[in-house]
């Protein structure tokens, strides 16, 4: 087992709908340890910079509005092989089709509008977590 980090974000809808402490519970019931944590808004830069490799994409413009839409909330996460573990706990990209028990299964009914957002590969969380914690990458 190896000890990793990955990164969250709650997103717009998951504030709006008051979900935090929820789906953080989820998190921390599983027995991740949170790390860090801060609360945003994206700006178009942070957007096209998180979400590059969706930037060429036709739901690229409609991703980027939902992201702006409202404040967001980041955190790293901690815990054996916790990449493959949250996203595991969040469920796949569409609520519909989401497995019931998962963050997006349980509360998710669309394939933007998805709640959470996790890193989907140790590289992808490297990578994530200099963009929403660059002043902490050296402290933990
Ligand atoms: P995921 O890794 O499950 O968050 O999903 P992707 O990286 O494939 O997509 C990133 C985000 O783009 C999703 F969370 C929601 C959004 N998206 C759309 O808005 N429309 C689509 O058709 C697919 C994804």
């Amino acid at each position: 087992m190896t000890t990793q980090r990955t990164l969250i974000l709650l997103k717009p809808d998951a504030v709006e709908r008051q979900l935090i402490g929820c789906i953080l519970s989820r998190f921390e019931q599983k027995g991740l340890k949170i790390i860090n944590l801060r609360y945003l808004r994206f700006t178009q830069e942070l957007s096209r910079q998180h979400y590059a490799e969706h930037i060429e994409k036709p739901f690229y413009s409609g991703l980027e509005e939902y992201i702006m839409s409202g404040p967001v909330v980041a955190a790293i996460l901690e815990g054996s092989e916790a990449v493959e573990v949250v996203r595991r706990l969040i469920g796949s990209t569409n609520g519909i089709e989401a497995p019931p028990g998962t963050i997006r299964g349980d509360f998710s009914l669309s394939n933007r509008q998805n709640l959470v957002h996790a890193s989907d590969s140790a590289a992808s969380a490297e990578r994530e977590i200099k963009i929403f914690f660059p002043a902490n990458i050296h402290q933990h």
